[in-house]
């Protein structure tokens, strides 16, 4: 039988890598620089599946050169990358990886609320540079007991790091496009925007990037917070008005923020880095051994399914699945 020919955004994990070989001829980007446009044109050109990635535009005119193309697959719940409506138009399925990659990322986005409340990273910087003895400058940390956790986007991540927050003796408010139907269950209450800006001492943010949801955080929302507020973003950077987050961190309008995601990626140069009340991780929400591997697993079915024109697993326009 002849294989399947694919353009894959790397990394791959062994096991699917072993997978798709089986059926695919396979062309593989491993860097982490995102490949060129002209060279992933060229790459698109006869390839039947592609293993798309965060970092990659994919939009009409990209999908409007690669004629045999007939299955997106991506190892991410967020999409924000790729224009669904044009994929929709030329009858292309996208898989993506929700569920698997929840617990991981709930222990990185409650891992930021408690290494910015306890300042668990600067005392490790203390002990690294030999600081231990002057380690009573570092600011007092803050109790997480009796505070109040705002969650802004309230899927199936947020009502894990929800969990969390309740296990560490924290209420929990979140605001959400609707009320939840299990919200007893979860015991968080639904709040309007402004309230849950107002009320919490810890707010995280976990919406999808999106027209309506582009700097939902500015200026107006920062000053609306406590004084007091760690902000925590393990969304995407976009959601955020970095200059007025940076903004709101000089004038003190909120206290901390922490930040798995930052806008541009890669961020290096920003003047944000240097403050003091500040905690960035690179984007490692899902980076954990067992969860990448079940993201790569679940990213290899949606694409095999897809080139043999079966049902994706997990497909964000089913509109258009097989
Ligand atoms: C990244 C994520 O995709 O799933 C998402 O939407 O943001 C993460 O899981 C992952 O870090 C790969 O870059």
């Amino acid at each position: 039988m002849e294989k399947y020919k694919v353009a894959i955004m790397g990394p791959l994990y062994p096991d699917a890598r072993a997978r798709l070989e089986e059926v695919c001829e396979i062309k593989l980007w491993d860097k982490s620089d995102p490949i060129p446009r002209d060279e992933l044109v060229e790459w698109l050109a006869d390839a039947e599946g592609f293993i798309s990635r965060g970092d990659i535009k994919v939009d009409k005119d990209l999908l409007s050169q690669a004629p045999q193309l007939r299955v997106i697959a991506q190892s991410s719940v967020g999409y924000d990358n790729i224009d669904i409506s044009a994929c929709t138009e030329q009858a292309i399925p996208v898989g993506n990886t929700p569920v698997v990659l929840v617990e991981a990322t709930a222990d990185l986005t409650f891992g930021l609320v408690l290494s910015s409340a306890r300042r668990i990273h600067e005392g490790w910087n203390y002990v690294q540079e030999g600081h231990w003895t002057s380690r009573r400058n570092i600011p007092l940390g803050v109790d997480l007991f009796g505070k109040t956790l705002g969650i802004v986007g309230m899927g199936n991540i947020g009502v894990a790091v929800a969990r969390r927050a309740q296990a560490s003796g924290m209420q929990v408010i979140y605001h959400n496009r609707s009320i939840r139907t299990d919200q007893e269950q979860l015991a968080a209450t639904f709040v309007n925007f402004d309230q849950l800006l107002e009320e919490s001492d810890f707010i995280v943010v976990l919406v999808p990037l999106s027209a309506e949801s582009r700097h939902l955080f500015g200026k107006d929302q920062f000053k609306h917070m406590k004084s007091s507020a760690y902000f925590i973003n393990a969304s995407r950077g976009p959601v955020v008005d970095t200059e007025a987050l940076y903004e709101a961190l000089v004038n003190q309008d909120i206290a901390y923020a922490a930040l798995d995601v930052v806008n541009p990626e890669p961020f290096s140069d920003h003047p944000l880095i240097h403050l003091p009340n500040v905690l960035i991780t690179p984007h490692i929400g899902s980076a954990t051994l067992e969860t990448r591997t079940q993201m790569g697993e679940l990213t290899a079915d949606n694409l095999l399914a897809g080139l043999a024109k079966q049902t994706l697993p997990k497909c964000v326009n089913d509109e258009v699945n097989y």
